[in-house]
């Protein structure tokens, strides 16, 4: 699934140019400018089926053709009290995890969410979960407009993109308690 979103600002600002065209006469140039601003998009978002009592993971690639950059500040869903963005690093040797508390989207840029790299972390579901039903989660942006994005929640998840080159479930969470295990 690809969920394509025009930033509610570009539409503000297309009104204006609206409202301006009917005052100056037709400007189409600037309207076609605008509505080629860009786009952004969230490709096959998925979180894993959540193990009782255990955080589980969300993946999905993002996709932005804007020549400016955002940044993602803040990942909240109803479905979760907690959602953290998290990548994976090495560490003296060791594998582990770390929080990121924003996340640079570079102009033009491709970034995946996927096992082995970064991902979702989504803390304490507040109702039961099983492989097929959807979550909305909501990604919080610097420069645009918030984004509900709809995860679908799958017993098994796809593994694109980044080599999955470790056992996710054998990190070092720490205190997280992270339950990333592979079915
Ligand atoms: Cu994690």
């Amino acid at each position: 699934m690809k969920v394509t979103f025009q930033p509610l600002r570009s539409a503000m600002m297309l009104g204006l140019v609206i409202t301006a065209s009917l005052v100056s006469g037709c400007d189409f140039k600037a309207k076609v400018d605008i509505e080629e601003g860009g786009t952004v998009a969230f490709i096959e978002p998925v979180i894993r089926t959540p193990i009782a009592g255990r955080p589980t993971a969300g993946y999905f690639g993002y996709e932005r053709s804007y020549n400016t950059t955002d940044q993602i500040i803040a990942v909240a869903s109803p479905a979760f009290k907690r959602v953290e963005m998290h990548d994976s690093v090495t560490e003296g040797g060791m594998k582990k995890m770390v929080k990121l508390d924003t996340l640079d989207l570079p102009a033009k840029s491709s970034i995946k969410f996927a096992p082995g790299g970064k991902h979702l972390m989504l803390f304490e579901p507040t109702k039961e979960l099983k492989g097929g039903d959807q979550i909305k989660v909501t990604f919080v942006f610097a420069e645009q407009s918030p984004m509900v994005v709809t995860f679908d929640v799958r017993d098994v998840v796809p593994v694109t993109g980044i080599q999955e080159t470790m056992d996710h479930g054998s990190m070092d969470h720490g205190a997280m308690g992270h339950g990333d295990k592979k079915p």
